[in-house]
């Protein structure tokens, strides 16, 4: 049999899902666990079981409601996690609360709810979520009516990449032929793992997890030699290792990971509103609007500044939100820099740099359409 035929027989015989042995305890009260997929593929549509669309907009769902139901992840620290009290933060869960706030005019009305690599599609399409933000990559099948999801602009521009052993002495992904890698289900993780070692035309053994706990555990125990994820995954793992110290990242970047929101493909209102408040976070960074010097911006002559805090212009209402939407958005959470900052940046044990993920105006890849 030919390297190439042995390696995809070798794919196909992807490794059991192991429970209990490789279990780290699961952090969060509300966490459901996910159903084990001993063979992870990209999740098909989800039956409709009750879709957004056929009861009106989310919009005002939410907001008879009085409060955004979120789906977000609860064991990556940094991006959305949540502690022995229940408690979520992190990246993505800003997001959530920048919503609450823009539709409800209240950043914790917000109820979580996890959502795992194989459900988090499922709960969109069924109702059960009125957003996800969760280190989501945009990809096209999840954008097309496959699988139904309606993306939100990307919030964090990401890679895969792949953690080793310091004392492993591989130093790329090319000196991993025959190696063993632990990897999440139901991942765009999973399908790019195959797709680099099979253009490389090495050979690999997956062991496939349903979760981060449960994947990192395993790499953790020795049971694999390489765990791989989206970098921030990785980087967020670290803080979770028995010995981080004895670990890298390797420079190789496996893939294109797009990490952004999404809502249920089939209703334009709540996406507009969703996808307008995203966009105002970056608009205030990119204007120079904080939470700090919000009430002073408030009097600015600047007519985009005007226009983003409902101080001239009806924007809130044209999407069917109030016209002071970013105002409280911006308040209560802050602009994209400061969400970045304050879960990511230098004060946190990520102190993650701001790379493509700067603004456009300072070299990145973060660029909002105008408020007008
Ligand atoms: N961005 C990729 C991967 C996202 C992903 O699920 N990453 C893992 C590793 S960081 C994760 O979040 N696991 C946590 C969980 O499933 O609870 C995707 O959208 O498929």
């Amino acid at each position: 049999m030919n390297k190439r035929l042995t390696m995809v027989a070798i794919s196909l015989l992807i490794i059991a899902v192991v429970y209990s042995a490789c279990a780290a305890p699961a952090p969060a009260p509300a966490a459901a666990p996910a159903p084990a997929e001993s063979v992870a593929t990209e999740p098909a549509a989800a039956e409709p079981a009750a879709p957004a669309e056929q009861a009106g907009s989310l919009i005002d769902t939410v907001k008879a409601r009085g409060k955004l139901i979120c789906g977000v992840n609860n064991q990556v620290p940094g991006f959305g996690n949540v502690d022995a009290n229940g408690n979520y933060s992190g990246f993505d869960v800003d997001f959530c609360r920048a919503v609450a706030a823009g539709v409800l005019g209240d950043a914790s009305a917000v109820e979580y709810r996890y959502a795992s690599g194989n459900d988090r599609f499922t709960l969109v399409k069924s109702g059960e979520v009125d957003v996800l933000f969760r280190n989501t990559t945009w990809t096209l099948t999840r954008d097309s009516a496959e699988v139904g999801m309606e993306f939100m602009p990307v919030t964090f521009y990401d890679g895969q990449g792949m953690m080793v052993r310091k004392s492993s002495g591989i130093t790329s992904i090319a000196d991993m032929d025959g190696a063993t890698v632990c990897v999440q289900s139901g991942t765009t993780t999973e399908l790019n793992l195959a797709d680099v070692f099979r253009a490389q035309e090495l050979e690999f053994t997956p062991v496939v997890f349903e979760d981060n706990d449960k994947t990192l555990a395993a790499y953790d125990e020795g049971r694999c030699d390489g765990f791989t994820t989206d970098k921030s995954g990785l980087v967020s793992s670290m803080t979770k290792m028995a010995d981080p110290s004895e670990h890298m990242i390797l420079e190789d970047t496996m893939s294109k990971e797009p990490l952004a929101g999404a809502v249920f493909q089939g209703d334009p209102a709540w996406a507009d509103a969703v996808r307008w408040i995203v966009n105002g976070l970056i608009e205030a960074e990119e204007s120079g609007v904080t939470s700090q010097n919000i009430n002073e911006m408030l009097g600015s002559e600047n007519p985009t500044i005007k226009r983003l805090l409902g101080v001239e212009g009806e924007m809130g209402a044209k999407l069917g939100l109030a016209n002071d939407f970013m105002v409280q958005a911006l308040t209560q959470v802050g602009n994209y820099g400061e969400i970045y900052d304050r879960n990511l940046g230098p004060d946190t044990p990520f102190n993650l740099p701001r790379g493509v993920n700067a603004l456009w105006s300072q070299g990145g890849l973060l660029y909002t359409p105008p408020f007008r």
